[in-house]
């Protein structure tokens, strides 16, 4: 990618990023530029390094790192990520912004602070790939994205609903009911895919994973579609989604899950929808296997996902509504 005299250098630390060393360089998204100027950036990574809302064992607060570190894998070829056509990074200002702070143990700093960031990055006109943190992050970066795109569908792979009914309580498996009740999400234009725990759905349609592994990717594709249809929608991709034989390093693992493979199917199907923001939670490395499965799985669902983004952005360019 970096074609000038690495014995010359022009000052710039990019000249160090050693794209062709997956294991070697800068820890940013996919080697992404990093900087905070919001005006000069389209698609942003935002990491939230949060961790204390969860109901089992913690350590995503790591899942940023992780993350960014598998990235280099996922985006080793200047040619893109397989088997997507083109490289995001030739269409695209892909800046990763790297993280946002709080206070350790201040739940309430976490989600101000998160609102702050990403409600800056998006008013500015960018969309943004969060990573997580447990699912938690999820809520503030919705309140945030949902201020100036309207309510949104939200289409989420998970093991669990997390729309748990406990009053007041906000943990990592409560939050999308709390979103529904604030309206910024809409049950009934959005799907949960990969369910394996017990769930009330709150109006939400849900597709369990015995159903899914019953009718399969593409029928549960144009499940999706009908529900979505063109309405803005919001990717929300849980790690535990897959089963812990893929994804061991998380909280709140389930098994009978689905494979990369087939999350991967999936989320190719979503490129025709209006993906205005997304994310990917509950990376734990501190449970992962010694070989980073887990991690590298993230980061290459992060940069489908990433796709998404930019492909959908750049048909409201084409087509403005
Ligand atoms: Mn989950």
């Amino acid at each position: 990618m970096s074609d000038h005299d690495p014995h010359r250098p022009t000052g710039d630390i990019s000249d160090a990023q050693a794209f062709d060393m997956p294991w070697a360089g800068q820890l940013s998204f996919g080697r992404a530029q990093t900087h905070r100027r919001v005006d000069e950036i389209d698609l942003a990574i935002v990491g939230v390094p949060y961790d204390i809302a969860t109901t089992n064992r913690p350590g995503a607060r790591s899942g940023p790192r992780a993350v960014r570190e598998q990235s280099s894998l996922s985006a080793e070829f200047s040619q893109g990520l397989w088997p997507w056509d083109h490289s995001l990074f030739d269409r695209h200002r892909v800046v990763d912004y790297f993280d946002v702070g709080y206070a350790p143990g201040d739940t309430q700093a976490m989600l101000t602070n998160v609102i702050d960031h990403v409600g800056l990055l998006v008013k500015a006109g960018a969309n943004v790939l969060t990573l997580g943190g447990d699912h938690l992050i999820a809520y503030p970066v919705l309140t945030a994205t949902a201020a100036v795109h309207g309510p949104l569908s939200l289409i989420h792979f998970d093991a669990h609903s997390d729309t748990w009914d406990a009053g007041a309580e906000l943990n990592h498996g409560t939050m999308f009911l709390r979103a529904a009740r604030d309206g910024i999400i809409v049950p009934e234009r959005s799907v949960q895919i990969g369910m394996r725990t017990p769930n009330v759905t709150h109006g939400f349609n849900v597709i369990h994973a015995d159903r899914f592994f019953a009718i399969g990717i593409e029928e549960t594709l144009a499940e999706i579609h009908r529900i979505v249809g063109d309405h803005r929608c919001y990717v929300t991709f849980d790690i535990d989604f897959l089963d812990p034989a893929y994804a061991p390093g998380t909280g709140t693992p389930v098994i009978g899950g689905p494979t990369t493979w087939q999350a991967r199917q999936l989320l190719w199907g979503l490129a025709d929808l209006d993906v205005v923001g997304a994310d990917l939670v509950e990376v734990a490395p501190a449970y992962d296997a010694v070989t980073q499965i887990t991690a590298l799985a993230g980061a290459t669902l992060a940069h489908d996902e990433l796709y998404l983004l930019g492909l959908a952005r750049e048909r409201r360019q084409a087509a403005p509504r």
